[in-house]
């Protein structure tokens, strides 16, 4: 797969850097091929080069918009060098063989920037360089592509420690950066023509612009194939923060598709009720119980089929939307009774397997969570092991831990969301954050269950929450103190748990 350069095409905008590259090629007995300006530049050198139209036998025209399109030019570059009607036609056409093709494009980025008229940022666009570009790197298996004068220096490194010769790796890698130059070069192309938000929307599968962003002044796109996921029965468009809450929801609701009737309320992306029971309706009012003020203008899902008994109770509740993997007939009319309630059936479809935010000036991207804690998972740390009951809970409470916003604490029991603590600077805080919330709405703690995203550096969220009742923990453990939360357990007759799986969400 080494191959030796013995021709090469040099068209760049920029000369500068190119000196050594020139010489070096000519100097491993190379065939310089090039367009005007670059020629002149070799030319200079007291290097031998030839000349684009002496292939063609056809001047540059159009004041330079063609220079290098042409089947002689793009002929050497895309022949498949074993295929042997290729060959065939290489001769028969008299087309010569480019090995190396080098291009430094018209700066059309800097050309905008500089405040340039439309008319000469568009003489900017580079159609021929991008072009030798692409078909360099497409045949990356006999061509090699140096596609802008940020490369230079690695491809100098390249053949001058192999004498002249590129390995098929290498030139794969090179084309990788060529369709990475020609696709950010297409961008900022888009970019700069992009000025009215019909075009985007136009321009960008199932984008979708939104009334607005988190907030009225802010512009707001949704790009993504809600259709895919949901059929929405009834109620006004969804709004960007509508979107993220559902988000959250079909997240949180996924770690409960094999329990039983479960049903969750969600405000701002966390839950403020979730609870499994033998009904869909019973699990709705327990959820509701466990913070009706925060479950006013929430959102409501269902891993189950919503019966009417479920629907005339959500009637009576103010909320934004409501989501199940189906409906009974006449509980989506009772739903429907509120003219904006957003009412959306799930679709039995795979959640993306890819998490991605914006960052700095440019993107994150991770693997979805897809640890769910099971029982198999836990390894009992305490002399107290926890009861069947709290094994149930603490699993429970987990799966809610994992889906709530960093720091997190989450206290269950009976299957049944009791409070939580969301999104706190500390754990200690999380831990008040949900004894005070648990206190509000009247819920006794003691016997109940306590999860935490993420270990414990000390052992004073153990000894709160013994305080506040609670008598089986799960964390992930890990911390260099884990003792001594431990032994805070062993001397207050507290189970504890290790998972061995954090679970932080930022
Ligand atoms: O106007 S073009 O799009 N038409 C072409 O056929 C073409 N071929 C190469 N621009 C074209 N190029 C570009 O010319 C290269 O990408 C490079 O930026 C520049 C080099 O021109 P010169 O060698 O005349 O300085």
């Amino acid at each position: 797969t080494s191959k030796t350069i013995q021709s090469a095409l040099i068209s760049v905008f920029s000369k500068e850097g190119l000196e050594p590259i020139v010489k070096l090629l000519h100097s491993q007995n190379v065939t310089l091929y090039s367009t005007g300006g670059t020629e002149d530049f070799i030319k200079n050198l007291g290097i031998p080069v030839v000349a684009v139209e002496d292939i063609t036998a056809f001047p540059e025209i159009l004041g330079g918009r063609v220079k290098t399109l042409h089947p002689k030019i793009f002929g050497g570059i895309l022949n498949r060098q074993d295929n042997e009607s290729d060959v065939q036609q290489m001769k028969e056409f008299n087309i010569p063989q480019i090995d190396l093709v080098i291009v430094d494009l018209y700066p059309f980025e800097k050309t905008v920037a500089s405040g340039a008229s439309e008319q000469d940022i568009i003489e900017k666009i580079d159609i021929g360089g991008i072009s030798l570009i692409r078909a360099a790197a497409k045949n990356f298996k006999d061509t090699v592509i140096v596609p802008s004068m940020n490369e230079y220096a690695l491809f100098l490194d390249m053949i001058t420690k192999q004498n002249g010769a590129t390995t098929l790796e290498d030139r794969k890698l090179l084309a990788t950066k060529a369709f990475h130059v020609s696709s950010h070069y297409d961008g900022a192309i888009f970019s700069y023509f992009n000025t009215d938000e019909t075009i985007y929307k136009a321009s960008i599968a199932n984008g979708q612009v939104l009334r607005y962003g988190e907030n009225p002044h802010q512009k707001g796109f949704f790009f993504g194939d809600f259709d895919a996921m949901f059929k929405k029965l009834h109620g006004k468009e969804l709004s960007y923060n509508n979107l993220l809450d559902v988000d959250a929801a079909v997240n949180l609701i996924n770690e409960f598709k094999t329990d039983g009737p479960t049903f969750a309320i969600l405000k701002h992306n966390n839950a403020c009720g979730l609870a499994s029971r033998k009904t869909i309706s019973e699990a709705y009012l327990a959820a509701l119980a466990c913070d009706p003020t925060s479950a006013f203008g929430g959102v409501l899902i269902s891993n189950t089929t919503i019966d009417v008994a479920t629907a005339t109770e959500i009637n009576q509740l103010f909320c934004e939307v409501v989501i199940a993997p189906a409906y009974d007939a006449e509980a989506v009319t009772i739903l429907q009774e509120k003219k904006n309630r957003i009412i959306l059936v799930q679709n039995d479809v795979e959640l993306p397997q890819k998490q991605v935010r914006t960052c700095l000036n440019g993107l994150l991207i991770q693997d979805r969570n897809n640890i769910t804690d099971n029982k198999k998972d836990l390894t009992t740390v305490t002399i107290t092991s926890p009861t069947e009951q709290e094994i149930e809970d603490l699993i429970f409470a987990s799966k809610i831990c994992k889906n709530t916003k960093s720091n997190t604490i989450v206290f269950a029991k009976n299957g049944t969301l009791i409070s939580s603590g969301t999104g706190q600077t500390s754990r200690v805080d999380a831990l008040q954050q949900a004894v005070e919330k648990a206190k509000h709405f009247g819920f006794d703690l003691t016997g109940a269950s306590m999860a935490s995203d993420a270990f414990f550096p000390f052992p004073d969220c153990v000894a709160l929450a013994k305080e506040a009742g609670i008598t089986a923990v799960i964390q992930p453990g890990g911390s260099i103190k884990d003792q001594l939360s431990i032994d805070y357990c062993n001397e207050n007759n507290l189970a504890m748990v290790f998972t061995g799986t954090r679970h932080f969400k930022h």
